[in-house]
């Protein structure tokens, strides 16, 4: 089981001044082993490191870790005052090295000592996430975008850290209400903090397409030109989206754009009138029901149709995935949706991206390779869940994103004012007391690739919403990708999540101060 150090470790920061100037005052350092998502391992021990007005940020020669250094740096200037060059030269200090080690593409290795920091990791992405850590071994004020007291003390010891999971998702519906790409790249700039890797965006709904396609103009300029609500929708040209897709990267996450097919198309249906079966474009629609809606699984047209949005999207997405959802078709025939899922899946491999579906995927045939994304509840049938488990047994991967766990669109408690319910509530607790690798029986560990958690956006219309639906219940399911199983330990959780809140306070965001957490107050 993980063990908490105990209460705050109180470090004389005295021992961490070279020069022996000014006596140093005593300062709390936050725990090596409060970090959330959790460790792989934890070695506590040895005088702490200052961070100091001299501190300099030492990378080796690559560019990938002048950038982290770069990022580094652009945290903490603004609440330390400090200059903190980006160096080559030198010793000691904030050290970020690219070096041999098991560390994995995204695992690191943190040692603090006196005379400084020094993370190690393979790749780039590792030393992004050790960064992370970093950051949150700092006081809580050093989020804050003034100058700040600190002191800027890192408990000394070594964090060995790799991932559970490659597959460490957020899904945020960009259709239901449309979000600018500023909302956008904040909410990635939140997913970086707890070392998430995957930014899912659901493109394309009945209430909006947000995706320009240049040899289908209409389904953006008409398709999303509305939302949930009748506001005036929005769509990202090819530039916003390269732009996210950019800015994510450089966050080390990776974008997996969505076009939701067969049902969920009624901006497309409504744009053009040939996709349809009967050849008549319905109206825009701003209510939130779903199911209504199906591409005409026998026209030719319509395969034209999912070629070139397919084609395009591929062509500005770096990323090895595309998302074709497939969920809630129900109005296209089983025979009709099998069908419809045989000719588009090899469409997408042709323009050389991964399938992923949502679980109903797994009603068709899964191409070879093809990733499924479950989202079920406790209460979903045997047969279903079955159905699940057996593509999984057959080599179809499972991305767990439990509706009943994870959809960060679900009320907390009949309190919360926004959000929906059908899922239940879902408490703070509940979406993180869960085991990824033993959820859906008969899947095998192997093939379960990770969680993600979908955050529709029926009733989120602003950031402030998104961040109080999914501030705290995000830092959870993070830890569910991050952590291995034999940290998990809810009542260990919640005191670090407690202090994850001055964080979010720091930082200007409204999280849910859940009952169920035991929250410190600003100090
Ligand atoms: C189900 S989850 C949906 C969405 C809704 C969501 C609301 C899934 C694959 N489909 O269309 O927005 O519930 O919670």
């Amino acid at each position: 089981m993980f063990r908490l150090l105990g209460s705050l470790l109180l470090v004389t920061a005295a021992g961490a001044f070279a020069g022996g100037a000014a006596p140093a005052p005593r300062a709390a350092a936050t725990p090596l082993d409060r970090v959330i998502p959790a460790p792989t391992s934890v070695d506590a021990g040895g005088s702490p490191y200052r961070i100091t007005d001299s501190t300099r940020i030492r990378v080796d020669g690559s560019r990938e870790a002048r950038r982290v250094g770069e990022y580094l740096a652009d945290v903490l200037r603004p609440s330390t005052g400090y200059r903190l060059p980006v160096t080559t030269s030198g010793s000691g200090g904030i050290q970020l090295r690219l070096g041999k080690g098991s560390f994995g593409a995204e695992g690191y290795r943190l040692d603090s000592g006196s005379k400084g920091v020094t993370i190690t990791a393979a790749g780039p992405s590792g030393l992004f996430h050790g960064v992370q850590t970093l950051r949150q071994l700092l006081p809580a004020a050093v989020e804050k975008d003034s100058v700040q007291p600190g002191p800027w003390l890192i408990a000394g010891g070594t964090i060995k850290d790799t991932p559970r999971y490659g597959w460490r998702g957020a899904m945020l519906d960009v259709s239901r209400h449309f979000f600018t790409v500023d909302q956008v790249k904040r909410y990635i700039d939140q997913l970086a903090l707890y070392k998430m890797n995957k930014l899912h965006l659901h493109l394309s709904d009945d209430q909006g397409w947000r995706i320009a396609i240049d040899s289908w103009p209409r389904l953006t300029t008409y398709g999303g030109s509305t939302q949930v609500g009748g506001g005036p929708g929005g769509y990202y040209t090819k530039a916003d989206y390269k732009e996210i897709v950019r800015y994510a990267g450089s966050r080390h996450l990776e974008v997996v754009p969505e076009i939701d097919m067969p049902g969920h198309t009624n901006a497309a249906l409504a744009s053009y009138a040939e996709l349809n079966c009967d050849g008549v474009a319905p109206p825009l629609y701003t209510g939130t029901e779903v199911g209504f809606s199906s591409l005409c699984v026998d026209k030719e047209v319509t395969y034209d149709f999912v070629d070139d949005v397919v084609r395009e999207l591929a062509a500005i997405t770096p990323g090895r995935y595309l998302h074709i959802g497939g969920d809630e078709a129900h109005s296209t025939s089983h025979e009709d949706f099998v069908k419809f899922m045989d000719r588009v899946q090899p469409i997408v491999a042709k323009y050389g991206k991964t399938v992923v579906g949502w679980h109903q995927l797994t009603g068709a045939t899964p191409v070879k390779g093809a990733l499924a994304q479950y989202w079920g509840l406790d209460s979903t049938s045997a047969e279903e869940k079955a159905q699940v488990a057996a593509a999984a047994r057959g080599g179809t991967g499972i991305v767990l994103s439990p509706a009943d766990r994870i959809y960060l669109d679900m009320k907390y408690d009949a309190n919360t004012p926004l959000g929906l319910s059908w899922a239940g509530y879902v408490e703070v607790q509940r979406a993180y007391d869960w085991d990824p690798g033993e959820y859906l029986a008969g899947v095998p560990a192997s093939a379960v690739r990770g969680v993600e958690a979908p955050l529709w956006s029926e009733t989120i219309s602003k950031s402030a919403d998104i961040e109080y639906m999914a501030f705290p219940r995000l830092a959870g399911v993070a830890e569910l990708g991050w952590s291995p199983a034999s940290t998990h330990d809810w009542g260990d959780y919640r005191v670090r999540l407690a202090a994850q809140g001055l964080r979010w306070d720091a930082m200007g965001i409204g999280y849910y101060r859940s009952p169920q957490v035991p929250w410190e107050s600003v100090s």
